[in-house]
């Protein structure tokens, strides 16, 4: 039982993770009317009194008890596997062994305010490392019951510098000191970590996206791949969404390679092991003191045989042990036996694909760890990727990218490895029966129901039916809540705002005829998938090949009325995407409606973040189209439906997570048919041809099914950056509606005319802010803010009370509409697109 309100829970869990490596009771917390101070009993007498100056400014003072029993034991373990002073990396054996021991430590205490205290503790402690400490503090607080209302703040705010160069981290620690009016905001380039002329280069927007990376990292605090027993439920079909999840971003990456006009990713090659792209991610630990490993192209994969490096303690791995567990696990594909210990068993069809899962990424669930990989076939090659720039610790390097969930994204290797992977799931997949038009479980048609038709209308009115439109934004981040021993007296706490670009799409809907033609109303599923027509000579796939690379657009329930059914979907309702992770800034005004009105607190003010991010759901296109095949069906509710406590009529979910990518807390997995239905399998045969021959492409796979349906679309992606329209001064500068600044912040309230780069009109000591990047696109134009997703004019904004729009969701109905509290948000914008150039 909790006894926290869930303001209190949120209040005083969310700043344990502002400013990792300052102590708890060091200054104060949070930002505005939300100001904390922690007091703490092990706080040193001079620092508390250094804080006791600013507590003027303090409301609310939360106090730390000492937790009833010290895990001391196991701190110092845990100091032993992951030391402080290093980098934590998700897939290194010991670090894991010491994730999974914090988190049980947290897992175990009984009540929340146990589990308060002894977060605390081990946060402010010496023995443990911040990034673990993260891990394993936002993993506990995703899977125990009683802080399911949590939200977790952005990633990217708590641990900047994991998404962040390090010359953007330098600036914003300059930025920190001063004055706030003096700011400037700090502007990101595009691409720091590649050359324009390498091709492989241009792919940087995917895999260097914030929303990217924090997905990933996400996934796998909500999906622990040892979960311990304690006090939590077991997640539904963890090992088959181990495959999906990872297998639709292989698919998504895909479709982005072919829109720049490169070829499908290639897998990793087991016979000579070089890995052709090198990464040099610029990435910096502060509390390592060190730069994140690199690789240069073209390097081999050898043993890692750790020397005493206090890193690479007790890895010893061979290429010859992945290779045996590659053997075994493709061994099992090929036997449909799986090895349990002293037998072998059959994988069946409902199952099979989850245990697969389970083996190749040896989750605590693998029938066999011990045979198939001690420490896992998936992430032990991640780890041979990791250290292959040193691979036996001879310059004492730290482990690359590849080493962590929140990095690998980022680095082309990971799409090497991932494919290797989906390859292995596809072979399995190839074992299984194809769905049938008619017969067995999953058979494809529908008897009644058809899809007369289906398109996509864009809310950019400039473009036609069926034209979908990407083009590049630009969002701002608060860096401030990650930056430690920064906060000066003149700087009070303000944030330290960077601006950075990303990719982002018009809003779309939807518009689906389907006729019912039984006689009474049916309950349906509608799931929706894109795939690129064309491979990279430009010829149009077969559907045997292009059934892999459809990727999931969004899926969700509806009733259908005898007679004929318009569906209406918004893009934004996609149950594969969030919104941008909740920052520390929208959680603490949401967190103040929820002080001022307790009883307006429903689950659906949490927010969990796991899920692909909104702005990247439409690959980007080309500037003349790129075409896709749009592809749905509608298969029966009644069948789809799980048996579990959700039931006909769901429960609210506790947050708004990404259902197909994540699941429910404690419930099954809201759909009995297998993940990526019905792509998963060979197409069918032909039903008109004498000989067994399957379908050859989506037109063929439609033409026997009523009630699925294929559209052509195109994707234009335009150059222009969405820019804001109207004159606003919000501290930072005052521009007019084409972007060019007007007038530069003010500094301690003198001129305001006076020049930000030069520092002029500051009365204070501060130093002179540092110098920023050209603001300017590459079109020389003025690029500035706005909020991921919420512009451009959109002509059919869910949650204007829109019925018809909206569309009805009886299954993933609650994820209609936008977060509560974005609305207020947004009202100061505008957006406009510019065309003039
Ligand atoms: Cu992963």
């Amino acid at each position: 039982m909790s006894s926290m309100s869930d303001f209190q829970l949120q209040r005083d869990f969310m700043y344990l993770f502002e400013r990792m490596s300052e102590p708890l009771g060091y200054g104060i917390k949070g930002s505005g009317e939300n100001m904390v101070y922690y007091r703490s009993p092990t706080m040193e007498p001079a620092m508390a009194a250094a804080t006791e100056t600013m507590m003027g400014q303090v409301q609310q003072t939360i106090n730390i008890q000492m937790p009833g029993k010290m895990p001391m034991e196991e701190l110092k373990e845990i100091s032993k596997l992951c030391p402080k002073s290093g980098l934590f990396g998700h897939f290194i054996p010991n670090h894991r062994k010491a994730l999974i021991s914090l988190r049980n430590v947290l897992m175990d205490q009984n009540s929340t305010s146990d589990l308060f205290n002894m977060a605390c503790f081990c946060r402010d402690n010496q023995m443990v490392h911040p990034l673990l400490f993260v891990n394993a503090l936002s993993s506990c607080l995703a899977n125990r019951r009683d802080t399911k209302k949590f939200s977790m703040p952005a990633f990217y705010e708590v641990m900047p510098e994991i998404f962040f160069s390090d010359h953007i981290m330098k600036q914003a620690e300059k930025m920190a000191r001063v004055q706030d009016s003096c700011k400037n905001r700090i502007m990101i380039d595009r691409n720091t970590t590649g050359h324009q002329n390498d091709p492989e280069s241009r792919l940087w927007y995917f895999r260097e996206d914030i929303g990217v990376n924090s997905h990933h990292f996400h996934w796998h605090v909500v999906f622990p791949g040892d979960y311990g027993l304690r006090n939590e439920v077991k997640r539904d079909r963890r090992g088959e969404l181990f495959y999906y999840m990872h297998h639709s971003m292989i698919s998504r990456y895909d479709a982005e390679r072919l829109c720049n006009g490169l070829a499908r990713t290639k897998l990793l090659d087991f016979d000579n092991l070089v890995i052709e792209e090198g990464y040099f991610g610029k990435l910096y630990s502060t509390n390592a003191g060190r730069h994140w490993g690199t690789r240069q192209a073209n390097t081999r994969l050898v043993n890692l045989v750790g020397a005493n490096d206090e890193l690479l303690i007790d890895i010893d791995l061979k290429v010859e042990d992945l290779k045996r567990w590659r053997d075994r696990i493709l061994e099992t594909i090929d036997t449909g036996k799986v090895d349990v210990g002293d037998k072998r068993e059959q994988l069946t069809e409902d199952t099979g694909i989850d245990v697969l899962g389970d083996i190749i990424e040896n989750s605590q669930d693998s029938p066999h760890r011990q045979y198939y990989g001690v420490d896992g076939f998936h992430n032990m090659g991640h780890l041979l990727i990791a250290f292959s720039h040193d691979p036996t610790g001879k310059f004492r390097e730290f482990v690359g990218p590849m080493g962590d969930t929140s990095t690998a994204m980022r680095d082309p290797a990971f799409y090497r490895w991932h494919k290797y992977l989906d390859d292995m799931f596809d072979k399995y997949k190839r074992t299984l029966n194809e769905y049938k038009l008619n017969e067995g479980k999953w058979a494809l048609k529908w008897d009644g129901i058809k899809i007369e038709s289906m398109k996509v209308i864009n809310s950019n009115s400039k473009f036609k039916e069926n034209e979908l439109s990407t083009h590049w934004a630009q969002s701002d981040i608060d860096l401030a809540r990650g930056l430690d021993f920064y906060r000066t007296e003149a700087r009070n706490g303000g944030p330290v705002l960077a601006t950075f670009t990303h990719l982002n799409y018009d809003v779309f809907k939807y518009q689906i005829q389907i006729t019912n033609n039984s006689t009474k109303p049916v309950q349906a599923t509608v799931r929706i998938f894109m795939a690129p027509r064309h491979d990279e000579h430009g010829d149009p796939f077969r559907l045997t090949i292009q059934r892999l690379l459809y990727f999931e657009m969004d899926k969700f329930g509806t009733k259908l009325k005898p007679g004929n059914n318009t569906i209406e979907r918004s893009s934004l309702d996609s149950s594969v995407t969030i919104q941008m992770d909740a920052s520390f800034d929208i959680l603490e005004k949401l967190n103040r409606d929820k002080q001022r009105d307790d009883f307006r607190t429903g689950d659906d003010q949490s927010r969990c973040g796991c899920g692909w991010p909104q702005h990247l759901l439409l690959p980007r296109g080309t500037p003349f189209g790129t075409q896709f095949d749009l592809f749905a069906i509608v298969t029966d509710w009644e069948k789809d439906a799980v048996n579990s406590r959700s039931g006909p009529t769901p429960l609210k979910p506790p947050c708004k997570d990404a259902l197909s990518f994540c699941g429910i807390l404690n419930e099954k997995y809201p759909d009995a048919r297998p993940m990526g239905y019905p792509f998963d399998r060979r197409p069918y045969n032909n039903p008109e041809m004498a000989q067994p021959t399957e379908v050859r492409n989506i037109e063929e796979y439609v033409k026997f099914i009523p009630n699925a349906s294929t559209t052509k679309i195109r994707i234009i992606h335009e150059a222009d950056v969405v820019k804001r329209g109207k004159q606003k001064d919000n501290g930072m500068g005052m521009v007019n509606e084409k972007g060019e600044v007007l007038q530069t912040p003010r500094c301690s309230s003198s001129s305001s005319s006076s020049s930000a780069a030069s520092g002029g009109g500051m009365k204070n000591s501060s130093p002179p802010p540092p110098e920023i990047n050209a603001n300017k696109d590459n079109r020389g134009k003025k690029i500035l803010f706005i909020p991921p997703n919420r512009g451009p004019p959109n002509r059919f904004q869910p949650g204007q009370e829109n019925k018809q729009w909206q569309g009805p969701s009886a299954f993933y109905g609650f994820r209609g509409g936008r977060e509560p509290g974005m609305d207020e948000l947004d009202s100061d914008w505008d957006y406009v697109h510019d065309n003039n150039n």
